[in-house]
C-alpha cells in the first residue's frame, strides 16, 4: 500500500495522477481538514471534496475546485436573506455540503462521511481519510487581526500581511481511525505537492502522526509545491515569508527533514539540490507542473519507481 499526505489542488491532481495508473496498488491519502468552515450552517471539507471531484473527474479544472459547469442559483438565493456569499457554493457542490451536514447532525464522523460521499461519486481505488475527526480550523494572523484561512484566500484575497498561523482544535486532535496504520504499514510514503504552512503543516500537527513518519520503515518522498522558487497556485510563498521562513524547495525539505527521505524538486529548481543534499536529504529533480491528467500520471509514475530505487 502507497500512502499520500495531502490537501488541495496539488494533491488533487497528483492523486488523479497516481489513480490513472492501471496496475497501480491501493492508494490511502490523509487530508488536511485545517480548511473546513461553517458557512450559512453548512459544514465545507474544501481540501476532501476537491480531491473527490477531481478524482471523480467532475472538478471544475479551471478554478480547479468546485464541479465543472456547476451554477450558483442557491448562492443567489441566499444572498437576498443578506448572508455573506464570498464563498462560492455552486448548486450541486451545495449538494455535497447538505448531505455532509445532514449526516453530522445524524452522528456521523467525517470518516465515515469522506467515506460515503467518495463512494457516491465512484471512488474504489483510493482511500480517503481526513486527519482527524476532530474539529480543527486553520486561522491566519494577519496585520489586519486573525480570520480564518478561507476569509483570508477568498474574501480577503490574501491581501492583509500574515504574521503567522494558528490552528485552532490541534491541540487535542486525534488522528482519525486507520491514519497511523496507513503511514505505519505503507510500502511507501508521498507527501503531496501541498503547502508546508497551511496543508501538509496541520496534518503533521495531529497528535501522533509525526512520530509514525519518523518510525515508517517505509520510504518517505515529498514532492516540493515550489516551481522556480514560487508555489502554482495559493498563498504557500506569503504563509512562508510572513513566518520568516525563506521561499524555496531547500526550506521545504528542512520543514519535513525529520521524517522525508527525499524530496522531488522541479528542474527549474535543481540548483538548490546541493544544498538540500548537504541537510540530509536526498534531492531528486523532475517536471513537477502538472498541467494535465498525462503528466500528473507520468509524473505519479516516476515518484512510484523512486520506491524500487535503493541507492543513497
Ligand atoms: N476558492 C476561491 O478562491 N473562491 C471561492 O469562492 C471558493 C469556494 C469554494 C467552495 C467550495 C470548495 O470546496 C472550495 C472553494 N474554494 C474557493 C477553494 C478553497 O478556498 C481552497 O482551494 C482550499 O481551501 C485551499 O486548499
Amino acid at each position: 500500500m502507497i500512502t499520500t499526505l495531502g490537501g488541495g489542488v496539488g494533491a488533487a491532481k497528483f492523486l488523479k495522477g497516481l489513480s490513472r495508473i492501471p496496475e497501480g496498488e491501493l492508494f490511502t491519502t490523509i487530508v488536511n481538514t485545517g480548511d473546513d468552515i461553517a458557512i450559512s450552517g453548512l459544514r465545507i471539507s474544501p481540501d476532501i471534496d476537491t480531491i473527490i471531484y477531481r478524482l471523480s473527474g467532475l472538478v471544475d479544472k479551471e478554478k480547479g475546485w468546485g464541479i465543472k459547469e456547476d451554477t450558483f442559483h442557491g448562492l443567489e438565493a441566499l444572498g437576498r436573506f443578506g448572508v455573506e456569499t464570498w464563498f462560492k457554493l455552486g448548486d450541486k457542490d451545495l449538494a455535497t455540503h447538505i448531505y455532509r451536514t445532514y449526516l453530522r447532525n445524524r452522528g456521523f464522523t467525517p470518516s465515515e462521511i469522506t467515506n460515503r460521499v467518495a463512494k457516491a461519486f465512484g471512488i474504489n481505488n483510493i482511500i480517503i481519510i481526513p486527519m482527524t475527526d476532530d474539529e480543527v480550523e486553520t486561522w491566519i494572523v494577519t496585520d489586519e487581526g486573525e480570520m480564518h484561512i478561507q476569509e483570508y484566500l477568498v474574501k480577503r484575497g490574501m491581501k492583509p500581511k500574515v504574521k503567522g498561523i494558528s490552528i485552532k482544535g490541534i491541540e487535542n486532535a486525534r488522528p482519525a481511525p486507520g491514519v497511523i496504520q496507513a503511514i505505519e504499514e505503507a510500502r511507501g510514503v508521498i507527501v503531496c505537492p501541498s503547502n508546508p504552512i497551511i496543508s501538509i503543516g496541520p496534518i503533521l500537527q495531529v497528535k501522533g502522526i509525526r512520530e509514525a513518519l519518523k518510525r515508517t520503515q517505509a520510504k518517505v518522498i515529498a514532492i516540493s509545491p515550489l516551481v522556480g522558487g514560487a508555489p502554482l497556485k495559493g498563498p504557500a510563498d506569503k504563509l512562508m515569508r510572513g513566518l520568516g521562513l525563506e521561499v524555496s524547495s531547500t526550506q521545504v525539505a528542512k520543514l519535513y527533514n525529520d521524517f522525508i527521505d527525499e524530496i522531488v524538486i522541479d528542474e527549474k529548481d535543481a540548483f538548490e539540490a546541493d544544498t538540500i543534499r548537504s541537510i540530509g536529504i536526498k534531492p531528486v529533480v523532475a517536471d513537477t507542473v502538472m498541467s494535465n491528467d498525462e503528466k500528473a500520471e507520468r509524473l505519479a509514475r516516476w515518484v512510484l519507481e523512486r520506491f524500487e530505487d535503493t541507492s543513497i
